[in-house]
């Protein structure tokens, strides 16, 4: 399969992230992208292009215009008040403030447009976060136009990126601005299928009220670990939507065994929902030597994912997302691409 992948993410770099109290250098590192590429290239996956420009057009079918509008400017605004580092939020509309209205000043807007402080912004972020966003439409339209399947090597990742915030290293939704663009592109109905250790709590904000995109979560549960306030089993999705929203929580130290398990109920699910095309949010931060997560599942794991993918017989579509063991993180992420083109 082919892989589109940007230069341009490498701007998105030296974020500051607050890690238990401290401020150190984040997790969602530059290195993490370029040791994928270059599995890509070391295993032959197949050809790696570049994304061609994509304006925001299906992006504001999923993102609010406002915030959509506000993102290339956090950087200018940061600047001009004199400011050096990385733009982080430090306040937020939680319950009892008012959510309601939009303030003028640069800290009461990133507050205003995000739900934690995961979204560093340095000089050359919004350049990556575009890029990463054209490496999603681009790998959407090889689907489209008939191969079997495309991995769109994004950087930053997406998935916790709701309408209108970001948060969690995620700015704008790769996965769901390509689950939009295939939509609107003939397909009646896309699954999302997200494997990334964390709940993808933006992808399940955007599609909730919807029925012609599923969306299936595996992750971590959300009563012990991040993002803590969306992603239990009881999220169904609201109205019209009613039935197309699926989560699968899951303890701290799941193993294959249990994993593989929620997985296979996971594409019985997906399979009888019929999709015309599956959109895999990629996260191989389930790895058992992941540093902010705690699943169990080996490198011997992630072909398996991939061949389980597979089996499902349908065009797909491959996000990246999550996955912070940098040194073993092409060798992971990869390995899920060709389990899946092995089977
Ligand atoms: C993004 B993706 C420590 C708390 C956790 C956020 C983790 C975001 C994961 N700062 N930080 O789903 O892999
Ligand atoms: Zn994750």
């Amino acid at each position: 399969m082919k892989t589109v992948f940007s230069p341009r993410h490498r701007g998105h770099a030296n974020q500051l992230e607050l890690v238990a109290g401290d401020i150190v250098p984040g997790f969602e590192l530059t290195s993490r992208a370029e040791y994928i590429a270059a599995r890509v290239a070391a295993v032959e996956l197949g050809a790696i292009i570049e994304p061609a420009e994509h304006d925001l057009t299906t992006a504001a079918r999923v993102h609010l215009r406002d915030y959509l509008d506000f993102l290339p400017t956090i950087w200018d605004r940061w600047t001009a008040e004199g400011r050096t580092g990385t733009a982080l939020p430090f306040t937020w509309p939680t319950r009892g403030l008012r959510g309601d209205v939009l303030p003028e000043f640069i800290d009461g807007l990133l507050g205003y447009y995000s739900f934690d402080a995961g979204c560093g912004i340095v000089e050359g972020s919004w350049d990556a976060i575009k890029s990463s966003h054209d490496v999603a439409l681009t790998a959407a339209g090889l689907v489209q136009s008939g191969e079997r399947a495309a991995f769109a090597l994004c950087r930053p990742p997406g998935h916790h990126a709701g309408a209108g915030f970001m948060g969690g290293y995620c700015y704008i939704n790769n996965a769901a601005v390509a689950a939009q663009w295939l939509r609107d592109n003939g397909a009646k109905r896309v699954s999302i299928l997200d494997v990334d250790y964390h709940h993808g709590n933006g992808t399940q904000e955007i599609f909730y009220a919807r029925d012609d995109v599923q969306v299936i979560n595996l992750h971590a549960d959300p009563m012990q670990e991040y993002p803590y306030f969306l992603g239990h089993a009881d999220e169904h999705g609201i109205g019209g939507g009613e039935g197309f929203n699926l989560n699968y929580p899951m303890r701290f130290g799941t193993d294959w065994t249990s994993w593989s398990q929620s997985m296979d109920d996971a594409c019985g699910r997906l399979l009888s929902y019929a999709p015309d095309v599956v959109v895999v949010s990629l996260g191989v931060d389930t790895f058992e030597k992941d540093p902010i997560s705690k699943f169990k599942l080996r490198t011997e794991d992630f072909p398996k994912i991939g061949a389980r993918i597979a089996r499902l017989g349908l065009p797909t579509l491959f996000v990246m997302e999550g996955g912070y063991a940098v040194a073993e993180i092409g060798v992971n992420a990869v390995s899920v691409l060709t389990g899946f083109e092995d089977l």
